[in-house]
């Protein structure tokens, strides 16, 4: 499926839908910060974005669970994460066709890779994202589990525990596409934020010949 873009007769310049991807406590956060930052000092529209949306109905339960609040079975809250993700589909796009690039911390990569990695089938777990917007660019933020363990704040929500983030890894690797660019999250701050400053303007200047298109329909 593609979208074609007309406002008022004339061609509008789409946003670019950027998503950072990684395991737990591998800098997305910071690096989204610090890239929504970067564009808005150079003008651009930008906005920042985060999966889960722990302010949704949705959200709050995932939340809940996320903190070892509630529990769901494996299925459910796959669901619910990408009910969380299906919620802020329409507003995505009017962003997007609207020229705001969007700069989004985890999205269904996240959700596969997760849910994978507690031995639910990939093509399953795939089925409820397809139709979401799929992205320009991809970064994905490239760190030994045992090395983000040692960051500060680890342990505290139920999926930051070593094992299991290194089965996350395995399925982030199945799911690698053309929009990937795997940047190695152990160096400093700076040269990461460097390299996907490029990247990130790179994708802004040429989704302008994309239109918009959904993911994993052909799979
Ligand atoms: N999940 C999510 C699913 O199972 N399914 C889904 O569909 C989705 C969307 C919540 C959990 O939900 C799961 C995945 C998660 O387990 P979250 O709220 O995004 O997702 O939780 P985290 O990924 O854990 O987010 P964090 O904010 O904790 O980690 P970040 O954003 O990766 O890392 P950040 O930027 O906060 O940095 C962590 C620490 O490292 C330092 C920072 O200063 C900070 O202290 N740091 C660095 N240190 C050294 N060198 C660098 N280059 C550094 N970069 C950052």
């Amino acid at each position: 499926m593609q979208f074609e873009m007309y406002n008022s007769g004339h061609v509008t310049k789409r946003g670019a839908l950027i998503v950072l991807e990684g395991l737990d406590r591998c800098g997305k956060t910071t690096q989204c910060g610090r890239l929504v930052s970067f564009l808005e000092g150079n003008g651009l529209p930008v906005e920042a974005w985060r999966f889960p949306d722990r302010n949704t109905d949705t959200g709050r339960m995932i939340s809940s669970y996320l903190t070892n609040n509630s529990e769901l079975d494996d299925q459910t809250i796959h669901l619910l994460f990408s009910a969380n993700r299906w919620e802020k589909r329409s507003l995505m796009e009017n962003k997007l066709r609207n020229g705001t690039t969007l700069v989004v911390d985890r999205y269904s990569y996240s959700g596969v890779s997760f849910s994978a990695a507690k031995g639910l089938n990939v093509k399953w777990c795939k089925a409820p994202e397809k139709g979401l917007i799929a992205p320009d660019l991809v970064v994905f933020l490239d760190i030994l589990p045992e090395e983000a363990a040692r960051r500060g704040n680890y342990g505290f929500e139920r999926y930051e525990q070593l094992e299991f983030q290194k089965n996350v890894a395995h399925y982030y690797r199945i799911l690698n596409d053309a929009t990937w660019k795997v940047i190695d999250a152990s160096l400093p701050l700076e040269l990461i934020e460097n390299q996907i400053q490029k990247l990130a303007l790179e994708s802004i200047d040429s989704c302008q010949e994309k239109p918009l298109s959904s993911l994993w329909l052909d799979d």
